[in-house]
């Protein structure tokens, strides 16, 4: 099996997806930090390898590094099928694609370190109103996907069905930097029984951010 190289921070919702789908696929990969903290991704160096100055990003060897979590998931399930991380059926797959993407696309990206730079800097917030910014964006997100989990057909033991999608690995990604960031959000009560679900298993376990390298040992 390919050695595979993995730009990530022991922070990143983003890198713990790709972490996830490695082990439950039997892979695994050399990490290397990139301290997001520090501001490592603008380093020309790191440029070099995501011009977009973001983790994760997934060597393989002899090709262009792949970016973005949810095309690497992607490319990790078409190159070693089982256990598989898609539905068979094209209604399935549209339907976890979307899961993930409104956690991935629509919540994600507004408390990832850049926009929080720009708006304690420029936008003039303080810490409290970017604390109330995180609060407001993970709640929009996880109620807005607690409502349709609870009311789909599709909702089994896990987002979809009673297997681990890429669909799950995305909600257990928002809910690990939540965590970080010490917020918790009430009544999303199918929300919280796929995670309790996903907590018991090996791959969603090593993957938290605080067993990585770099993380706070305190
Ligand atoms: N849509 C991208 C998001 C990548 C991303 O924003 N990653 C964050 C860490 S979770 C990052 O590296 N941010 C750097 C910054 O905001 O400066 C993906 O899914 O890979």
């Amino acid at each position: 099996m390919a050695a595979y190289e993995l730009y990530a921070f022991w922070r990143s919702s983003a890198a713990y997806r790709v972490r996830v789908a490695l082990t439950l696929k039997g892979l695994s990969a050399e990490e290397h930090a990139i301290d997001l903290d520090a501001g490592d991704q603008y380093g020309d160096a790191f440029r070099t390898i995501n011009p977009l100055a973001a983790v994760p990003a997934l060597i393989v060897p002899g090709h262009p590094p792949l970016t973005q979590s949810l095309a690497i998931l992607e490319y990790l399930d078409e190159t070693v099928p089982n256990p598989p991380l898609l539905p068979a059926d094209p209604l399935g797959r549209a339907r976890v694609r979307s899961i993930a993407a409104g956690l991935a696309a629509d919540t994600h990206p507004l408390v990832v370190p850049r926009v929080r730079r720009y708006l304690t800097t420029i936008g003039g917030f303080d810490q409290a109103a970017w604390r109330a910014w995180q609060i407001q964006w993970f709640t929009t997100g996880l109620q807005g996907l607690e409502r349709r989990l609870a009311t789909d057909a599709g909702t089994g033991l896990y987002c979809h069905g009673d297997t681990v999608t890429v669909a799950d690995i995305l909600l257990m990604s928002i809910v690990a930097v939540m965590r970080m960031f010490n917020i918790a959000i009430a009544d999303i009560p199918t929300i919280d029984r796929i995670v309790a679900l996903c907590e018991t298993q090996e791959a969603f376990a090593r993957a938290a951010p605080l067993k990585q390298t770099g993380a706070p040992t305190a």
